[in-house]
């Protein structure tokens, strides 16, 4: 019996330990992106692992959009509106994952969902389900600010990202987000 329950009990522990080493895609459309500000969060060791995988572009169409005094950009969760957007799609660790919705105050800010992602290579496209960062209960106005269909931060558009601290984060979501 103690020896059943052993067994059982190291087969648990390798079931949790793979769960916890799972790879999850994640899609980057702003500034996680390869060469903008906040890229190196994917790549600080502390936060655990990343490996690029390819680019890709929204299967559907979003509004890729900058705003807040920080000139943070958002895709809004606005399905048919906007354009098919540019992006890179990451394999990363739970660690990583968790560290990036630290990043992005999901749930409270951006929202985290599995979206489609089309990836061309060479002749083909395959779709690929990824996280992407989202936000969701936009205040409607933000739908008449101008569309990209890729993000930079040194654009022309001239909106620079600013970093932000996390108290001013607390007031830009009041800047974006519906009540
Ligand atoms: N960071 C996330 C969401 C928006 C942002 O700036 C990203 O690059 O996908």
């Amino acid at each position: 019996m103690i020896k059943l329950l052993n067994v059982l009990y190291s087969n648990i522990r390798i079931c949790a330990h793979s769960t916890s080493q799972m790879a999850h895609k994640v899609f980057v459309y702003g500034t996680l992106k390869r060469n903008e500000p906040n890229h190196h969060w994917l790549t600080k060791p502390e936060n655990g692992t990343s490996k690029f995988v390819a680019e890709g572009t929204t299967k559907s169409k979003y509004p890729l959009i900058i705003a807040t005094r920080y000139n943070i950009p958002f895709l809004l969760h606005s399905p048919g509106d906007g354009n098919h957007v540019k992006g890179e799609i990451y394999e990363v660790n739970d660690l990583m994952l968790s560290k990036l919705d630290i990043l992005e105050d999901h749930p409270n800010y951006y929202v985290r969902e599995i979206d489609d992602i089309t990836v061309t290579k060479g002749n083909d496209t395959e779709t690929q389900k990824c996280w992407v960062y989202f936000l969701k209960k936009f205040k409607p106005e933000l739908l008449q600010r101008p569309a990209m269909d890729n993000y930079t931060s040194r654009g022309s558009h001239g909106l620079v990202y600013m970093e932000s601290n996390n108290e001013s984060t607390v007031d830009d979501l009041d800047d974006v987000v519906r009540k």
